[in-house]
């Protein structure tokens, strides 16, 4: 069976499910999206008024309803066909939400802590440890794969592009996942 672009974008939805269904019962529900953005404020230790803290929560809260409204459900929860089908609708229907702009510079944001409008090799490894508790030297090498023109920084740019290539690309190792719940 050969892989069309379709699957490969369904692949990795699937993979994010997986890491966003903390419990493991097969349903996401609110408290996985608010856990997605609790991650971020506590790993920064960022006050929860806070205005990168607001922004990203206001965000997860969209993200879902936007999730919930595309999958045409009742319920508060989603199983992992409906968060596919539903995320699919969901990036490419940017009336209420854009989910790769939005999400991406809400995230970035907090990761760029001196606010330079870049993401350094040391903001970098510091998002890979206190979001993900990941030291493996290995992951750093997703920092090269983000930084496209090799100047030693991710600027918003490239970071905003990683995140459209997670949701639109045929890439299966495209890094933007790195953000939405797979270290
Ligand atoms: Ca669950
Ligand atoms: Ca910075
Ligand atoms: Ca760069």
């Amino acid at each position: 069976m050969t892989t069309t672009a379709q699957d490969v974008i369904s692949v990795k939805l699937e993979r994010s499910f997986d890491a966003l269904d903390a419990n493991s019962d097969g349903y996401l529900d609110w408290t996985d999206y608010q856990k997605l953005g609790d991650r971020y404020i506590q790993a920064y230790k960022l006050d929860k008024d806070d205005r990168r803290a607001r922004a990203l929560q206001t965000f997860c809260q969209i993200y879902w309803l936007e999730l919930l409204r595309h999958a045409g459900v009742d319920a508060d929860r989603l199983t992992k066909d409906q968060f596919v089908t539903a995320n699919r609708l969901a990036v490419i229907d940017t009336s209420r939400l854009n989910v790769t702009e939005g999400g991406g510079h809400a995230i970035f944001d907090v990761i760029d802590v001196d606010g330079d409008n870049e993401i350094s090799k040391d903001e970098f490894a510091r998002f890979l440890k206190d979001v993900w508790q990941s030291d493996a030297p290995d992951a750093m090498e997703s920092f090269t794969r983000l930084d496209t023109d090799g100047d030693g920084a991710i600027s918003r740019q490239e970071f905003i592009r990683a995140i459209r290539e997670h949701y639109f690309s045929n890439d299966p190792e495209a890094p933007g996942s790195l953000f939405f719940g797979r270290p």
